[in-house]
């Protein structure tokens, strides 16, 4: 075991025994202060155990690292669609299997949502100048019927999943990238978005679930807070930020990133919030031992963050160059193996082993 701190170890114990007690959402969100509490931190990927680099099936997290990750992330993109395959061709039916496989090994599953753009029908990405999100929260609109449609269908997968997820809905909506972030909108009509979202998972019976608030890097408290839908509709206070242009690019990736997340950790602890680096990565890793140059020494001054999440390995014939994590025989593959074994990064046995 990682020598975790005994006042932590305690908690998690009780955490342990509250998931298994049938209070899941409060198991988690136990598990996930415990380890926010102590100076470790758990390390998780995005669709880590459904493809690699090479092929599907593969896992080139377990591969390199010689474990699971302790957090997967799984993306809900095209379920409002009713789409049996997810925007990254995961089939939903084998996410499900995933998701509870990884859970029965005692690791936290992460749940994300790029839905297509009501308005327009193209996808996240997409904003329009039109806003749309105020199109969404207008009752009689077709988008507000198409959003309450898809707030059904994914509070139900969300339901029928059966284990405890972190969900964070409407992410980096600091950014102006996807159709619901703050640019194209306002954010009263944000607010009423992920209200909605909350209602529909309430309605469903979807309530194995802790909230995640995820902008995008942000320089100033009053950033970061923009969209904030309130205290009782958060769990987690989280960021997403992405390590961009190599070498070059580290201190900026290092200031933005420390900038962002010294405000996540001082909102969090003012409002008794649990605080994570819910996303980011350098693609392709193109910067030098990019884990035990960048992102060891980066989590190290934020011993508060309860897991950090780096993005998927597409694919190499779906979306070539498209990788966070090296897979077996990549020139980083050694650095990202210290970097796991490094004992304040907890991976999937380590989370079993504190349970
Ligand atoms: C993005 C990219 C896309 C993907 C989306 C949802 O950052 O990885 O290729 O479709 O996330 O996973």
């Amino acid at each position: 075991m990682k020598a975790p701190k005994l006042l932590t170890y305690t908690a998690l114990l009780l955490a342990a025994a509250a998931c298994r007690g049938g209070e899941p959402r409060q198991g988690l969100m136990e598990r996930l202060t415990a380890i926010a509490a102590d100076s470790c931190v758990m390390m998780g990927q995005a669709d880590a155990t459904a493809y690699g680099h090479l092929r599907f099936g593969a896992c080139d997290f377990k591969e390199t690292a010689g474990d699971y990750p302790a957090v997967i992330n799984w993306d809900l993109g095209l379920i409002e669609r009713n789409s049996p395959l997810n925007l990254d061709s995961v089939s939903f039916a084998e996410m499900r299997r995933l998701a509870r496989e990884h859970h029965e090994r005692g690791g936290i599953n992460t749940v994300s949502w790029h839905p297509r753009n009501p308005h327009t029908s193209l996808d996240a990405w997409q904003p329009d100048s039109a806003d749309v999100v105020k199109l969404c929260v207008t009752p009689g609109t077709a988008e507000n019927d198409s959003i309450r449609l898809w707030n059904i269908r994914v509070a139900r997968f969300v339901r029928d999943l059966g284990v405890p997820v972190v969900f964070r809905p409407w992410h980096e909506m600091t950014g102006g990238w996807f159709w619901w972030g703050l640019p194209n909108t306002t954010a009263e009509s944000y607010r009423r978005l992920w209200e909605m979202t909350r209602e529909a998972f309430q309605a469903e019976g979807a309530t194995d679930v802790v909230w995640a608030y995820s902008p995008d890097r942000s320089d100033t408290p009053e950033k970061y807070m923009a969209a904030y839908p309130g205290d009782k509709y958060v769990d987690i206070l989280g960021a997403d930020v992405y390590h961009f242009n190599g070498d070059e690019g580290r201190e900026t990736y290092l200031t933005d990133a420390r900038r962002t997340l010294s405000i996540v950790d001082s909102i969090a602890r003012s409002r008794g919030k649990t605080a994570a680096f819910t996303e980011t990565g350098c693609e392709g890793l193109n910067a030098t031992d990019w884990y035990t140059s960048t992102l060891l020494p980066l989590l190290r001054e934020f011993p508060s963050m309860a897991y950090v999440c780096v993005w998927r390995n597409a694919v190499q014939t779906m979306k070539p160059g498209h990788y966070y994590v090296p897979w077996a025989g990549h020139p980083q593959a050694a650095d990202f193996k210290k970097f796991t074994d490094n004992p304040y990064i907890l991976l999937s046995k380590d989370l079993k082993q504190r349970n």
